[in-house]
């Protein structure tokens, strides 16, 4: 189970600083609208700090985290589903992504032209536009291809799956500078513009993070206490993305590996087994599970055992986030 996101905004709002910082990539983050032409993807991996906790636990050889894709597109302008700027083309590539991160430039610097060459004079209302063209645009990409489907249909009237890009759950990082990650009052005034559609609204200041892209936790940890900030960006945008598509991880740990996989809230331990093996789904007998608090609680598999922690679940059972398996299966 492969997650997917895609970064949409106006040009020069930060996309391909804040993809740079997620993953590290060295994508062209450049000082001049439509500074990214071809799309841009990057794996990153899912911060999980119980992975550490059981790398340790088990003096494993590799330790494997979840990922998740990000794809950089170039930015959109108003008009571009009539071609304006560069077109709006490469929306194809988020219509396969499960969810859109909306990235909306909230930082005032006057070196750093707006894509509507207007000065930055009213964040909040220029905010408000900026998105207002973005959805928009998004919509008018929709209707395109609803348009081309019915012409397609009296050929061919199938009932195929089509991802709209409206369909799909956005997340808005809006893109704020050193003063703005404290701001209590820009950031409720921000979010106020999305809260009509229950959408999350993430602070950022994607320059800082590019930053701190080469830190280690602690690092960043301590780079951005100076800052007045204790929450982490990146790693919001990736959980915000997992509790609005209903997904977990469970884990599985031993000598050889420490590993997160991902799945669908609901999910059966034979479909849990599936993730790692189709075999293993398919002959799937038992899992023994353990919650990851007990065993990182009680310091140990058999320390877990003894305590009567660890249990035997059958084909029914439903899996729970940060449950630690062990399929047996019979192939
Ligand atoms: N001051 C400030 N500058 C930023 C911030 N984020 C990005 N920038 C700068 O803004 C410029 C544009 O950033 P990009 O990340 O290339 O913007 P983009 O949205 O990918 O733009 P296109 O690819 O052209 O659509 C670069 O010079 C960045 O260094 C920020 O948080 N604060
Ligand atoms: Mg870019």
């Amino acid at each position: 189970m492969n997650l997917k996101i895609g970064i949409v905004g106006l040009p020069n709002v930060g996309k391909s600083t804040l993809f740079n910082a997620l993953t590290n990539a060295g994508a062209l983050a450049a000082n001049y609208p439509f500074a990214t032409i071809e799309p841009n993807v990057g794996i990153v991996p899912v911060p999980d700090e119980r992975l550490d906790v059981l790398a340790k636990m088990y003096d494993t050889d590799k330790v494997v985290p979840a990922t998740v894709e990000f794809v950089d597109i170039a930015g959109l302008v108003a008009g571009a589903s009539k071609g304006e700027g560069l077109g709006n083309k490469f929306l194809a590539h988020i219509r396969e992504c499960q969810a859109i991160c909306h990235v909306v430039r909230a930082f005032k610097n006057d070196d750093i032209v707006r894509a509507d060459n207007k000065p930055e004079d009213d964040i909040i209302k220029q905010a408000k536009d900026d998105i207002d063209i973005i959805n928009l645009e998004l919509q008018l990409a929709d209707e395109e291809t609803r348009a081309k489907i019915a012409a397609k249909r009296k050929k061919d009237p199938t009932d195929e799956f089509i991802p709209y890009l409206t369909d799909k759950p956005v997340i808005y990082m809006f893109n704020v500078d050193e003063q703005g990650l404290t701001d209590q009052v820009l950031q409720n005034k921000l979010r106020q513009l999305i809260s009509a559609n229950n959408h999350q609204a993430i602070f950022v200041n994607a320059k800082l993070e590019e930053e701190m892209s080469g830190m280690s936790r602690e690092e960043r940890k301590e780079f951005l206490a100076s800052y007045g900030v204790s929450n982490d960006a990146l790693g919001e945008l990736i959980k915000a993305a997992y509790a609005t598509l209903g997904l977990q991880s469970f884990l599985t740990a031993g000598k050889k590996e420490c590993r997160a996989w991902t799945i669908k809230k609901g999910s059966t331990a034979p479909e849990a087994a599936g993730t790692i093996h189709t075999d293993f789904e398919r002959g799937f007998i038992a899992a023994s599970v353990c919650k990851f608090d007990d065993l990182a609680r009680l310091g140990s598999e058999k320390a877990v055992r003894e305590a009567g922690l660890l249990r035997t679940e059958g084909k029914t059972y439903v899996m729970q986030d940060g449950d630690v398996v062990e399929f047996k299966f019979n192939v």
